[in-house]
């Protein structure tokens, strides 16, 4: 499928929804969690993204999350983000669901992002509910306290964890609403962001793929790019 084609219809689009998983991140040098070189391949989920592990072992799981913070800490924003930044601004309605727990999307510049799976730049008490920004990379105590003595978690969202009610809300709305729909980097295979694209091919509204590989979206979607997204994003609003 052409880029030209693609970006005939990104350009006739009012309404415009973004969905993004790990792959926009990768040319960042964040890993993705499935695939070649994916977090998956190396850890198992169930020992590290569950509120089972947490509760078995909250220094491992908050280990490998400091070990994630310090590399994310590190790592900028790409073509691909920048590309959606500029998109934002050129769409007369615009928002970006992300599943990414990385704050790229922030730090590029987006304005309208819904972080349906939380910030790894975030804590939440166990205890208290509180939640709070905590931005060091390198945590001093592991597993990190609140001051009301309770246990702090990373604020993302694990394995058979629900999704913020208002965010997935908002992101249900924006979809419901939209006249085109981007799927950016993601493998598609996690409920419930996974069925965001046919929302909208049901509504009879175009879906475009941006993905290095084949997913199971891939058939369905009106259009599937095959490539990077740093380099496709910034062609396809050109
Ligand atoms: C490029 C590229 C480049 C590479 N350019 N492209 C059975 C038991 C228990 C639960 C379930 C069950 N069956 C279904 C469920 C529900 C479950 C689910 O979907 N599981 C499936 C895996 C089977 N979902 C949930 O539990 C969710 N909650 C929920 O549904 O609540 C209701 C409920 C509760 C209980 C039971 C049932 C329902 C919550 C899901 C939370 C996911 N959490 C994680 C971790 C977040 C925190 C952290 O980061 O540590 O979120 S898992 C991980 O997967 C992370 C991601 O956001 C998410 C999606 O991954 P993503 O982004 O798609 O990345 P990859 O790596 O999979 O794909 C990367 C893609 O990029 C690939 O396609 C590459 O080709 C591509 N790529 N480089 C373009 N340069
Ligand atoms: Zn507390």
């Amino acid at each position: 499928m052409s880029v030209e084609a693609a970006r005939t219809l990104v350009a006739a689009a009012r309404s415009i929804v973004v969905l993004t998983g790990a792959g926009i991140s990768a040319e960042s040098g964040v890993p993705t969690f499935r695939g070649a070189g994916g977090l998956w391949r190396q850890f198992r989920p169930e020992d590290l993204a569950t509120p089972e592990a947490f509760e078995n072992d909250p220094r491992l799981v908050w280990e490998w999350y400091d070990w994630r913070r310090g590399l994310i800490a590190e790592a900028k924003p790409n073509p691909g983000h920048q590309a959606l930044v500029e998109l934002e601004r050129r769409a007369a309605d615009f928002a970006l669901v992300t599943q990414n727990v990385d704050g790229l999307h922030a730090l590029a510049g987006s304005q309208a992002v819904l972080e349906i799976h939380g910030s790894l730049w975030r804590t939440r008490c166990g205890a208290c509910g509180e939640r709070r920004e905590c931005r060091e990379a390198k945590l001093a105590a592991l597993p990190p306290l609140c001051s009301c003595g309770g246990l702090l978690r990373p604020d993302v969202v694990w394995f058979g964890e629900s999704l913020s009610h208002e965010l997935l809300l908002r992101s249900m709305e924006a979809v419901g609403a939209c006249d085109l729909m981007l799927v950016v980097g993601t493998s598609g295979l996690v409920q419930p962001a996974s069925s965001f694209a046919d929302a909208v091919l049901a509504a009879g509204k175009p879906v475009v793929e941006v993905n290095l590989d084949p997913t199971p979206l891939s058939g369905r979607a009106t259009m599937s790019l095959r490539g990077p997204s740093g380099e496709l994003l910034p062609r396809l609003i050109a």
